[in-house]
């Protein structure tokens, strides 16, 4: 069945509750007694004076609301925990949705249905702060939300959320346990709600821009604000929603910026002013529902009740923001208009020797400052790649993307051959990866493998051209670059979903330099095949490891060929390289005779001159091949 709620938020704007806990804590409650030993655990009280819960609810659908908060803000199995009350944490939910539906079934008029939102909040252990880990958060919060769903939730409210980690994980959390109760996102919508502090960012650093790009993509019926600051800290964040969020947008402001009066906390925003602030959301920026947190009473929520009427939503029409990934703090545009999208290569075990000693040493903080440099050498993304035989690959991702989310502002690209290794690093990712990479080698399963990663953590997907072809897996013509690349883009969208702008086609750099035969052709097939596959499929990202080209020549010369061949590539319309940033030489800096050589040698132009390069000519190799 769709979800009433749903229909009633394309209907008409919605106004959600204000704040539970001040009216809580105005009421005098016993710790013994009332909380049953647990001071500072309003989500026990559903058990102990469920009455003070119903009043609250109550209270604040007299005045108006359309929706109401379960008092579950803290009801997770992790956050109960810290009273003890793990155990309890099905109950709990469960008893506190069911009180929020009998007291909004009251309610409920013919053309005014009243709606239980299923609370969850960020809890005080953050992942990306290493405080507690992805598996444990995940059952956690899937535990509550059964309660919630059990107890007849209408939605379930992901709020005041700090960390995109959280976020990431709870929204899993939420598919799984809807999936368990026989429903779907669309019976039961998931909402986000992120807190952006007065800094402009979430708490750990994230801008609306990044929660948007590392977000869009779930599930998710909504994204909105709720939390630290008044409504008027918000406009700009709600205003870039409105213009590129395509779902429902929610607002849910603190009654302004607080002030210690007398040792008190004291939220200054009168509900009138708050009203007329929630106005201009409603009318500039189209949101969906408009309700109240930290300081705001019923009364808050009558005048805006008053205000907002029956109206419906304004109109607005949104464009979608560009395809980004995005490090732990902002995103980074996958087209980079007068260039290329540059991912580092260097912190990866059998491409730098530095690397790997350092992995060796366990010398994390050298792994950081390597990382560093690379962003600071100019490369946009870094590829993070630890295989290495003999050592634990998914510990050694996980302490390194650990250490470099919270230290260099990068979005990562994880390169591994193992699933396993890669789901390491993406339980540590707050913002949105890049995974490196699928294939079809092993056969649609593992591909499917790779997939359903960057579908659960919202990733972009590396898939190279290779398949199930025993005896030459690697596509070497440009056709067969197209056609597997055809193949794993429509089974990419149809079975997983994927769209194509979230897919990076590597169709695979051969080293030119092995003075075999077969692989003279490599280069010019390769730029033919991203010539082909760039305009079958224009929104694809196109990627390579561009270094490979170059395997086993001298270090100058591998500098002229990569920069030359990587120049060929972007006009062909690749849109990406992996490379060592600073090895890569603008065309101009070239000397003209070095650029003739390089292009003979990538064009397989035999008994050309090459300049005095040291390249190898292309019929004189192997000899030559000198490093
Ligand atoms: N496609 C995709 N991912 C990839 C590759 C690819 N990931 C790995 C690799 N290929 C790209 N990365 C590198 C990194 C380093 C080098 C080449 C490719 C390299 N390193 C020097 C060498 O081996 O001679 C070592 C330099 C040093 O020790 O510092 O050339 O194709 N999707």
């Amino acid at each position: 069945m769709p979800s009433p709620l749903l229909t009633e938020l394309d209907r008409r704007v919605l106004v959600f509750d204000g704040a539970m806990g001040a009216l809580i804590h105005a009421i005098d409650l016993d710790i013994e007694r009332d909380y049953c030993g647990c001071e500072n655990c309003p989500d026990v009280l559903v058990k102990s004076r469920p009455d003070i819960i119903e009043s609250i609810h109550e209270q604040y659908l007299k005045a108006g609301a359309d929706a109401i908060y379960t008092d579950t803000f803290g009801g997770a199995h992790h956050i109960l925990g810290e009273f003890d009350l793990q155990d309890e944490t099905y109950d709990l939910n469960t008893r506190a949705a069911e009180i929020a539906r009998s007291v909004a079934d009251k309610h409920t008029t013919s053309d005014k249905p009243r709606f239980v939102i299923g609370s969850m909040g960020p809890g005080t252990k953050l992942i990306t702060l290493g405080q507690i880990d992805w598996d444990t958060m995940r059952a956690s919060y899937a535990e509550a939300i059964r309660g919630l769903i059990a107890g007849g939730s209408d939605a379930i409210m992901i709020e005041t959320c700090q960390d995109l980690l959280q976020v990431k994980c709870a929204v899993n959390a939420a598919v799984d346990a809807l999936d368990d109760a026989g429903k779907s996102p669309d019976d039961i919508p998931i909402m986000v709600s992120v807190t952006i502090e007065q800094t402009g960012a979430m708490l750990l650093g994230t801008s609306i821009e990044g929660a948007l790009s590392a977000l869009r993509g779930y599930p998710i019926a909504s994204l909105g604000l709720n939390c630290a600051t008044g409504p008027t800290e918000m406009t700009e964040h709600i205003h870039h929603l409105s213009k590129h969020w395509d779902k429902h947008i929610t607002v849910l402001p603190n009654a302004g910026l607080p002030a210690l009066i007398d040792g008190k906390t004291v939220y200054p925003l009168q509900p009138s002013a708050f009203a007329e602030a929630m106005q201009r959301f409603i009318e500039r920026d189209a949101i969906s529902a408009a309700g109240g947190c930290c300081g705001t009473t019923p009364e808050h929520i009558q005048l805006l009740t008053d205000l907002v009427g029956s109206r419906a939503p304004a109109k607005r029409s949104p464009t979608p923001p560009s395809p980004s990934v995005t490090s732990l703090y902002a995103p980074t545009e996958l087209r980079q208009d007068t260039s290329f999208l540059i991912v580092g290569e260097r912190c990866n075990a059998s491409g730098s020797r530095k690397f790997k000693r350092l992995l060796e040493e366990e010398d994390w903080d050298a792994i950081v400052s390597l990382a560093r440099e690379q962003i600071r050498d100019g490369s946009h993304v870094l590829d993070i790649n630890v295989d290495y035989a003999g050592r634990d690959n998914a510990s050694d991702m996980a302490e390194v993307v650990s250490r470099i989310v919270k230290q260099v502002d990068a979005p990562l690209m994880l390169d591994s051959t193992q699933p396993n290794t890669i789901e390491s690093g993406l339980k540590r990712a707050a913002g949105k990866c890049v995974i490196n990479s699928a294939n079809f080698e092993d056969g649609p399963e593992k591909f499917d493998e790779m997939c359903a990663l960057a579908k659960r953590y919202n990733a972009a997907l590396v898939i190279g051209t290779i398949d199930e072809d025993q005896d030459a897996p690697m596509a070497r013509t440009a056709e067969r670059k197209l056609a597997i690349a055809t193949r794993a883009i429509e089974h990419a969208g149809r079975r997983h979903a994927i769209p194509v702008s979230n897919i990076f086609i590597d169709p695979l750099v051969l080293p030119i330099s092995t003075g075999m035969d077969p692989d003279r052709r490599s280069a010019l097939e390769l730029i033919e095949g991203t010539r082909r596959i760039a305009q079958a499929f224009p929104d694809v990202q196109l990627i390579c490891g561009l270094s490979n080209v170059s395997f086993g020549l001298k270090p100058s010369a591998r500098v002229i060929l990569n920069s030359v061949f990587l120049h060929e590539l972007v006009e062909a319309g690749m849109t990406s390289a992996i490379v060592h940033a600073s090895k890569i030489l603008p065309l101009n800096k070239i000397e003209e005779s070095h650029k003739l050589a390089a292009l003979n040698l990538i064009y397989d132009r035999r008994d050309q001159s090459l300049g005095g390069t040291g390249l190898p000519t292309p019929d004189q190799r192997p000899e030559s091949v000198a490093v």
